[in-house]
This record gives structure tokens, sequence and C-alpha cells, in this order.
């Protein structure tokens, strides 16, 4: 191993399209969540949540409840005064802070913002007393900042009264020599675009079991989380207990989707609670809760300038991002996330050299704004594929033609944007010419042109994407908010010869109790279901940040393969020795070591794995099989192309998707069939955002879209066929040449849907300038309504 840090040892598993070891308990409904958990003298907590959008709290009457103290408990932001607020510490000077209570105390500042905790021994009983202590708080309203154009009105109320604005980060960087860029261009083209908001809206919606053990002083939090061990850190920090003292399990999360990475102030609140109590406390939010007070997602303005020449070559980009943050800056991540990382985003798989990103960020009485799947990258992606079709078509250059001849071409790869991202490795040519040939490009050309002459609209749209994946300490300083990020595994095999690994990252979904075996029984020369693997609790696995930002197959692949390889030499030396060879001579396969070229000189694993701990002549020098290693990988960044096609009823402005083409490159494939079904559904959750989610307020501040009648997420009968193409381009910095992907169709998807109904609606001059493509959006594109 040692000569080379980047092989990874590939048997028969790695590539193969395993079925997933964890479906068979997700689908006889043995898979155990939160809300499954019970304890005895458990209380169930119900939260009193804010009806206004922005007011003070005057008083809370905590008399009204029957049997308070005794079978009733309450909790406002006073009683948990001692709780040191959640702020974002992301590491920017000019960012403002905004601490938020993890229950607001003095002043509430969105729909939904927590009030109060109400508790009782079951959850109707807790239900009725919460509703009755909601009409025991007395507000004075203050004005409400719906959006950004009253964010930053010069007499807008302020919603942290102490910063003197709202307006929480403003800074305009330039990379090379933009002016120059605009001044020699031909042509400037410009769009502006409204990214909605939406949300991840994960099956499983937030929840958490708290126990605090006067026994062994050990506090146990049972949360739907992305990272445990991370929660156990804030947890620990915040309570002022002992991080040994916390254990934190992540049992079975039913999607989280970047929703479930940041700390939220609940994962705080019913902790406290349950150690001021001394009794077990579980809150299950229901979803109208998750719909306002769980945090959104995606939603900023962007204004973007191309400077280009006749022959569609891009001198230039300029380029605006504004977030709105909603009511506090978010903690652990911070209003920044989605335009700070679109700004970086921006340049994609283009060479760009001359680029001016400027972003701020404004507060608003609305829930905050955090992560989900393609966080920042999916609303530069948009706006940016947008505007490039809209100057292909400006030019009268061909969309795909206009990509070409901007694209980085593989060698010129390792590429340095002007962003500060090192492209390690890709196929961003291929993968538009794959995804198009699929497609038969020229073909529907034509059949566009004939349909038009009939009064049919049908359009494509293209999406080409980079990917940033696998974020260690390097890719988190690329993307401008750095953040040192390494994970851990410890591979062990028992005396039995059956495997155990441990691991920090932690599978909600992405399948990695399979994804993550494959690399351990190739690593081991054994079969994937004698490897089982350990994740979600603080307690079994090693310490490492967790699953987000697409970095488990990268990270979690590499510090597997980096264990599995020291035990595999542990194994070797034992083997040696009962089998009176040199290690090096050795082969491990199928569960047997035996002498190269004689394989009928072998002994099985579970052979050496007993002399290994109970043999005292041949056993190594530590009598156990197991080694923990740690990774960290240099940044990477995977690829692709999305291809859409659709036709728009020019009558009603309902958009038929027909088919949707996704080329995906992450490198060296674990699983194709898990990378297959992930690119699914992150393009079914890039749909849902083009076509049909958006979660609305009044100009009052209200949330008006609070159940799923008004949120429309997509169903079965949404989603048209989707086709998966993958190239393997290895990265030649990872282990393994690994790329993530959970991101990827996410970033793409809504960019190819809207360009394809921007294509068929060319006729008309429509120019999409928001999202979600509704009919009646349609209709106004095609100039039939106002
Ligand atoms: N994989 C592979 N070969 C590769 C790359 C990935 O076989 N070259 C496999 C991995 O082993 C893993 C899966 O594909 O089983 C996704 O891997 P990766 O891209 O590393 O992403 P993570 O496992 O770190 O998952 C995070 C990613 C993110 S950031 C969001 S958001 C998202 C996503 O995963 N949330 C999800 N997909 C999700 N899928 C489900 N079901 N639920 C979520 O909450
Ligand atoms: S939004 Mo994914 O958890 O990085």
């Amino acid at each position: 191993w040692g000569s080379d840090n980047r092989a990874i040892r590939k048997g028969k598993w790695i590539g193969k399209p395993a079925r997933r070891l964890e479906d068979p308990r997700y689908l006889t409904g043995a898979a155990r969540y939160v809300a499954d958990l019970e304890l005895p003298q458990m209380l169930h907590a119900v939260y009193v949540r804010s009806p206004h959008p922005h007011a003070r709290i005057v008083s809370i009457d905590k008399s009204v409840l029957p049997g308070l103290g005794k079978t009733v408990f309450a909790f406002t932001g006073e009683d948990l005064r001692d709780v040191p607020p959640l702020i974002d510490h992301v590491a920017l000077d000019n960012l403002l802070r905004t601490p938020q209570p993890v229950i607001a105390i003095g002043k509430v500042r969105f729909v939904g913002d927590a009030v109060a905790i109400v508790l009782a021994a079951d959850r109707y009983a807790a239900e009725d007393a919460a509703e009755l202590l909601s009409s025991a708080v007395e507000y004075e309203e203050l004005p409400p900042v719906p959006n950004v154009a009253a964010s930053g009105a010069s007499d807008a109320a302020l919603l942290f009264e102490e910063l003197g604005t709202n307006e929480i980060y403003r800074e305009a960087i330039t990379h090379g020599e933009v002016d120059e860029a605009f001044a020699k261009a031909d042509r400037v083209f410009s769009a502006r675009f409204d990214h909605n908001r939406y949300m991840a809206a994960p099956m499983e919606t937030r929840g958490v079991l708290a126990n605090y053990d006067r026994a062994d002083q050990q506090l146990t939090v049972w949360s739907s989380t992305q990272m445990p061990h991370f929660l156990r850190s804030v947890i620990a920090g915040q309570l002022g207990l002992p991080e040994n003292k916390v254990r934190v399990i992540a049992p079975e999360v039913g999607g989280g989707f970047g929703m479930k990475m940041c700390t939220v102030p609940e994962e705080i609140a019913i902790p406290f609670i349950a150690t001021q109590l001394g009794r077990p406390v579980k809150w299950i939010e229901d979803r109208h809760e998750h719909l306002i007070a769980a945090t959104h997602a995606k939603q900023q303005s962007i204004n973007l300038e191309v400077a280009v020449t006749n022959d569609g070559k891009v001198l230039g980009v300029r380029g605006e991002f504004v977030g709105d943050g909603g009511g506090y800056s978010f903690n652990t991540e911070s209003a920044l996330i989605e335009p700070a990382l679109a700004a970086k985003a921006l340049p994609g798989p283009y060479r760009i050299e001359n680029y001016r990103e400027e972003v701020g960020a404004f507060l608003t009485n609305k829930s905050p704004v955090a992560a989900y799947r393609g966080v920042g990258w999916t609303a530069a992606n948009t706006a940016r594929e947008l505007l490039f079709d809209e100057a292909a078509r400006g030019l009268g250059i061909d969309p795909a033609e206009f990509r070409r001849r901007n694209m980085l071409r593989s060698d010129e790869l390792p590429y340095l944007s002007c962003t500060g991202q090192v492209y390690d490795s890709g196929s961003y040519l291929e993968s538009l010419d794959k995804a198009l040939e699929a497609v038969d490009y020229q073909a529907f050309r034509q059949r566009q042109e004939e349909l038009r002459k009939q009064g049919r609209y049908i359009g494509l749209g293209i999406s080409s994407y980079v990917e940033q994946t696998a974020w260690g300490s390097e890719s988190s300083a690329q993307a401008g908010t750095p953040l040192p990020s390494h994970d851990n595994a410890t591979v062990t095999v028992d005396p039995s010869g059956k495997v155990t690994v441990a691991v920090s990252v932690s599978s909600h979904g992405q399948g990695h109790e399979t994804s993550l075996a494959q690399i351990a029984a190739d690593g081991l020369g054994m079969d994937i279901k004698d490897v089982v693997i350990l994740h979600g609790d603080t307690s079994n696995t090693p310490y490492g940040l967790g699953t987000y930002a697409s970095r488990s197959a990268v990270i979690g692949g590499a510090t597997v393969a980096r264990a599995a390889a020291d035990v595999r030499e542990q194994i070797l030396q034992v083997a040696g020795k009962m089998l009176e060879a040199s290690p090096e001579d050795l082969v491990i396969e199928d569960g047997k070591v035996s002498v190269a070229g004689t394989p009928s000189r072998f002994k099985t694993l579970a052979d050496v794995a007993y002399a290994a701990h109970w043999d005292s002549e041949v056993r190594n020098s530590e009598p156990l099989l197991s080694a923990t290693r740690f990774y960290d990988p240099p940044a990477n960044y995977a690829n692709g192309c999305v291809v859409a096609l659709c036709e728009v009823d020019a009558d009603t402005g309902v958009v038929t998707l027909d088919r949707i083409v996704a080329v995906e490159d992450c490198g060296m494939v674990i699983n194709p069939m898990i990378v297959e079904a992930q690119v699914h559904g992150a393009i079914v959750q890039g749909l849902g955002g083009a076509m049909l989610e958006h979660l609305i307020y009044s100009d009052e501040g209200q949330p008006l879209t609070t159940t799923y009648m008004d949120y429309l997420v997509p169903t079965f009968s949404d989603v048209p066929p989707i086709e998966v193409i993958s190239i393997e381009t290895p990265s030649p910095f990872t282990v393994g040449g690994i790329k993530g992907m959970g991101e990827g169709g996410q970033i793409a998807a809504p960019a190819a849907l809207a360009n394809a109904v921007a294509d068929a609606l060319a006729p008309f001059g429509a120019r999409i300038e928001k999202l979600p493509i509704t009919p009646d959006y349609v209709l106004r594109l095609m100039g039939k309504i106002g």
C-alpha cells in the first residue's frame, strides 16, 4: 500500500451493481426511526410557535396550563437563558452575526419561530396544552420584512436592532480583467434570475429524543441528523457537558438532503429539557411545522451579464448574488450558503477568466435558509445555463455549439478556475456530446421545426455542470467557506473472520452499508455479506464530520480502503506463519488466504482470524486484526450533462416532460446501481424545484404553503423516463480515483428543464427569469395572459 497511497484494491465487488444490503429492512418496515423509539417515563414535546412574522414577546402566561409542573411542563426562552444562542461561525470577517436563542427570547422573527415547548405524557395532552399556551402568549406586532426589497428599504424594520441593518453581508471580488473584457466585447447579454424558495421536505420530518441517565451522568440524543459526531460536539459545547458524556445516535434517517446537516435549535432545546426534567423527552415534528419551521432553501436573486464576441467566445462575466436568508443567518452555515457558494460555482465547466462576483445577504421574516442538495450550485448553474442559451440565441449560434466553444477540454485539466477551484479531471465536452447523441440532437431540431409549423412547441434544454464533491479541508476552502474536514474508519476482523467497519460518515439513504462494504470486501478478499458497516452512533464509530456535500464515497471509501489495507497486512503476517510462506507470496480471495500459484495451500480467513486472536505461536505482537485510518482528500470535481425534452401546450401552458438524459462522470464508480438511483433522485428533486415546489409568503410575511395541498412535491406521475449514461474519468488526486456525485442531478436538472421550456417558447421571445415554471407563468411568457 505504502508506495502508492492512491491505489485501491479492486476485486469482485467494486464496480458491481450489488443489491443494497439495507433494503430488506426498509422494504419490510423493520427500519426504526426516531419516532419509533419509546423509553420508560418518556415525555412528548410540542412546540408553541409564533403566528406572527415579526413581533415582540410581551408575556407568556404559563399559569393557564392545568397540572403545570406535575403532569404538564412548559419551557420558554427565558427558562433556557443559560443555553448560549446558536451562531454561525463561518470564517468570514465582515459577516454580521445573528445569535439565535434555541427558544426565542424577547422577539420572534418568522412565523414558526419557537416560543415555548410544552411537555406531557402523551402527544395528545401535549398538543392540547400547547394550544392553550399559544393563546396565552401576548405579542406586540412589528412591521414585517417579507422580502429582500423590503429588507433593504431605508425605513425597514430591523430584525436585529443592534446591527443597525438587515443586510448582513456585502462583498465584491474581481478575478482577471473584467472591465477590459466588457469593453472589448461585441455583445453583452444580461439576465435576472430569481431562484424560488423551496425545501428538502424529506419523507421523515425532523425528530429528537433525549435521555439523561443520572446513573452514569450520560446524555444520549437520538436525532434525525446527517452529522452525529459534529452534533455531539455542538450539544456538549452548548450544554457545558464533557463530550465523552454525550452520545449522539442517528437511527434510521428518512432522508436529510442537507436539511439535517447543520445543528437545529430543537437539537439543543430538547436535550437541555431532558437534563432539567430527568426524564426522556421526544419531539417529532409534524408536516405543517416542518413546512414553516424547518430550514428553507435555494432562494436567491442573481443578476448576470456575459460579454461575448460575435463568434460566441465568452470574454467575461459579471454577477451579483443576493440571498434572502430568513430570520436568522443560520448557525453552522449562515445566510451566505446560497449566494456565496453560487458566486464561486458560477464558472462551471467553462473557460471564464475574467469575472466579477458580488455577494449580498439580507435578513427577512421567513424561516432561515440552509443547505439543500446542490446548495448554491443549483442556482448558479440555472442562471448561467439560461443566460448562455439566451446569448447563443442572440448570436444565432446553436446552444450546444456555444457551449463547446467555451468548455474546458480534458487536456486542459487540472485547471485552476478564476475562483480558485482546481478542477482535477473530467469529461466536459464528452459528456455534452454523449447526452446529445443519446437524444439524436439533429433529428430533434428538424422535428421541432416541423412541429412549430403545426403550432406545436417542443423544446430541448441542455445543462452542463461540474459538481464540487467530497468536502475535505481543501474543497471547503475552494468553495470560499474554509472548514477543516476529515473522517475516519475502523476496520476490524473478529475472531470468527467476519468484518465490522465503523465509519464516521453517516448514511441516510445513500446506501453506504453496501457501497462501503464493497470497498472493504475487495480490500480483504471476501464477500460483502460478511461485512457489517456501523454508522450513525458516536459511541461505536470514530470521529468525523458525517455525510453531506457528496463526500462519503471519496472520503468514507478511502478511510475504509486504507484501514482494510492495514488489516490485510496484519492478516498476511499471521497467515504467512501458518502457511510457512512469505506474506508477499500470499493472495486473499473468496475468504481464503492461499499461496500464489498453489491454491491448495490455503487457510480460511476464519482460521487466520482465530489464530490471530488465540494462537500465541503465530499471532502478531498485537493480538487484534484492526486498524483505524483517516482521510482528508484534495479537492475534486465530478461533471456531467443533463438534457431534457419537453412539449408545451400552447393553450393551457402545461409543460409535459418527455425525456431526460443524464451523463454522469464521478470517476471510478463503486456501485453503478446506487449511482444511477442517486442521479434519478437528484433529478426528481430538481424537477420539483423547477416545475412545482414553491414556498410562498404573503406580503405580510405569512406562509401560504403550509400543507402538501399547497406545496407540491413531484409524484411518480410527474417524472418522465430518465436515462443515465456513465463516463468514468478517474480523479488523479483521490484514493481510487473516486469522485462524489450525490448532488449533480439537482445541480443540473432545473437548468435543463428551464432551457427546454425556453427553447420551446423561443418563437415567443420568452425568457425564463424565475422558477417554478407553472402553467400560468408559461402563459404569461407566451403573452397569453398579463
Ligand atoms: N457512489 C459510488 N461511486 C462513486 C460515487 C458515489 O458508488 N464514484 C455511491 C456512494 O458509495 C454512495 C452514493 O453513491 O452510496 C452517494 O455517494 P456520494 O456522492 O459520496 O454522496 P454521500 O454519500 O456523501 O451523500 C451525500 C449526498 C448529499 S450531499 C445529499 S444532499 C443527498 C444525497 O447524497 N441526500 C440524500 N443523496 C441522498 N439520498 C438519499 N436517499 N437521502 C438523502 O438525504
Ligand atoms: S446539501 Mo448535501 O447534505 O450537502
